[in-house]
C-alpha cells in the first residue's frame, strides 16, 4: 500500500466512525447501561381514554444488572437482551407515575404522564 493509499484508507475509516456514531444516537427512549436507566425520568403527555404509548428500552451494557425492566404497578416484566430494543407499552390515558426498575430493584426509573 502506498502512503497516499494508506492515508486514504485511515481517513475512509474515520469517516465510517463518525457515522455509525452519528446514526446510533438515541435508538431507545431509554438505555440500560452500569449506570442504570437513562433518561431516569421520561416525560409522556397523556392522550386521552384508552391511549397507550410505547416506550422503548435498550441495553448497551453487560456490566450492568439492569437486565429486566419491571413496571410493578402494570405487573410487566420485560427481559432486556444486551443490544436489543424492547418496546414496552405503557398506559397514557390520564396523569400518573409509572414507576420502573431493573428486576432487583437496584436501578429506578419512572414515566411521569402529564396532564394535556
Ligand atoms: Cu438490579
Amino acid at each position: 500500500m502506498s502512503r497516499v493509499q494508506r492515508v486514504l484508507a485511515v481517513s475512509a475509516l474515520a469517516l465510517l466512525a463518525a457515522c455509525s456514531k452519528k446514526s446510533s444516537g438515541p435508538l431507545a427512549d431509554v438505555t440500560a447501561s452500569e449506570r442504570g436507566f437513562q433518561p431516569s425520568t421520561l416525560q409522556l403527555p397523556a392522550g386521552g381514554p384508552g391511549s397507550h404509548t410505547t416506550v422503548s428500552f435498550l441495553r448497551t451494557s453487560d456490566d450492568t444488572c439492569a437486565t429486566d425492566v419491571v413496571f410493578p404497578d402494570l405487573k410487566i416484566e420485560q427481559k432486556l437482551p444486551l443490544d436489543q430494543v424492547v418496546r414496552v407499552e405503557v398506559p397514557t390515558d390520564s396523569a400518573k407515575t409509572l414507576a420502573f426498575q431493573c428486576g432487583m430493584g437496584m436501578f429506578k426509573g419512572k414515566v411521569v404522564v402529564t396532564a394535556r
